[in-house]
């Protein structure tokens, strides 16, 4: 149970090389800067540390020279190497920076940067369940992805699919890390069609916005957390939540890849709620914020908004 020492390791995670935007990599500025820390500590009594696994790296002209390689090598993944070693410094900050007791929160970034804080999380809960809360499946393999963009493919590296086909570079990433039957996904609406055919085949759970107008939020995370616990009421979870579930005009405009008709804001929030009642909540993802996307203050504010709301009540935050 993560209350015992109820402290929350912050995992800064700043990066955008894993699709194509910039700005992305100034979701925790933004968020910090918004009070998430004040907030964390002084309304719900929680201590905060702060780690910084890519300090030291220069991101940007590290991306800039695999973008000018890659002009004319033309990889069917970009800058595949860039994201290996992003995740892995990720990786290596979340297994042996965190504590067993203790929540990890990371804050992106775009979604590759999942691969590194999710093996991390698993390499301290190895039976932890996965619930990915997102627009898009993001299980795209190397051999399957159309745009090239690896935060279109965290879920698959976790799974080890499609490995013998991965760049030297990802190899640290442990073998039998995540089984395809503990994620449950909840929020899609924009998955391609081989996305499809790997959730099918590997009958991977994945409520689709569908399942939460035919059977309503409640029942759909409800079922979720039954599939990936699997009947262990003390069964860990983590959250990997991509902002861009929720929908653009009820809130998150300032993401890289907006889908209509998306999770209300209630609902996006209720999740967390939900999933936090259980007691078993361990570690989170808020990824995607992009604040330059923005077309004024008004829009990045409610973005960064309910940024910070998703962690509050993944923390125990609650209306009464
Ligand atoms: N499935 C597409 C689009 C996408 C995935 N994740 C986001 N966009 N944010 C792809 O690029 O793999
Ligand atoms: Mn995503
Ligand atoms: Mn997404």
């Amino acid at each position: 149970k993560n209350d015992a020492s109820r402290t929350v390791k912050i995992v800064l995670a700043p990066f955008n090389g894993g699709q194509p935007h910039g700005g992305v990599d100034l979701g925790p500025d933004y968020m910090l800067k918004h009070g998430l820390r004040y907030q964390i500590e002084d309304k719900l009594k929680w201590k905060t540390e702060v780690l910084k696994p890519l300090e030291g790296l220069n991101l940007e002209n590290l991306k800039k020279e695999a973008d000018l390689k890659e002009k004319i090598t033309k990889p069917t993944i970009k800058r595949a190497d860039l994201v290996a070693l992003a995740n892995k410094k990720i990786y290596e900050s979340c297994r042996d920076g965190i504590n067993k007791g203790e929540f990890q929160l990371t804050i992106g970034g775009d979604h590759s940067i999942a691969i590194g804080s999710v093996a991390g999380l698993l390499s301290r809960h190895p039976n932890a369940g996965l619930i990915w809360i997102d627009a898009h499946a993001d299980i795209n393999t190397v051999n399957t992805t159309e745009t090239g963009n690896l935060h279109g493919c965290p879920v698959s590296f976790l799974a080890n699919m499609d490995r013998k086909d991965w760049p030297e570079s990802f190899k640290w990433i442990p073998e039998n890390l995540l089984a395809t039957d503990k994620i449950a996904y909840i929020g899609l609406r924009d998955v391609d069609e081989a996305e499809k055919k790997i959730l099918k085949d590997n009958n991977i759970k994945a409520f689709s916005m569908y399942h939460i107008d035919r059977f309503g939020i409640n029942s759909v995370v409800e079922q979720a957390i039954a599939h990936i616990s699997k009947g262990d009421k003390d069964c860990p979870i983590m959250v990997s939540y991509d902002v861009d579930a929720i929908d653009p005009e009820a809130s998150v405009k300032c993401t890289g890849t907006k889908v209509d008709f998306g999770l209300n804001n209630r609902e996006a929030l209720f999740l967390c709620e939900r999933i936090c009642e259980t007691g078993n909540v361990v570690a989170l993802d808020v990824v995607e914020v992009n604040p330059t996307l923005g077309a004024d203050e008004k829009e990045i504010l409610k973005t960064v908004a309910i940024g910070c709301s998703i962690v509050r009540c993944s923390l125990g935050e609650t209306l009464l």
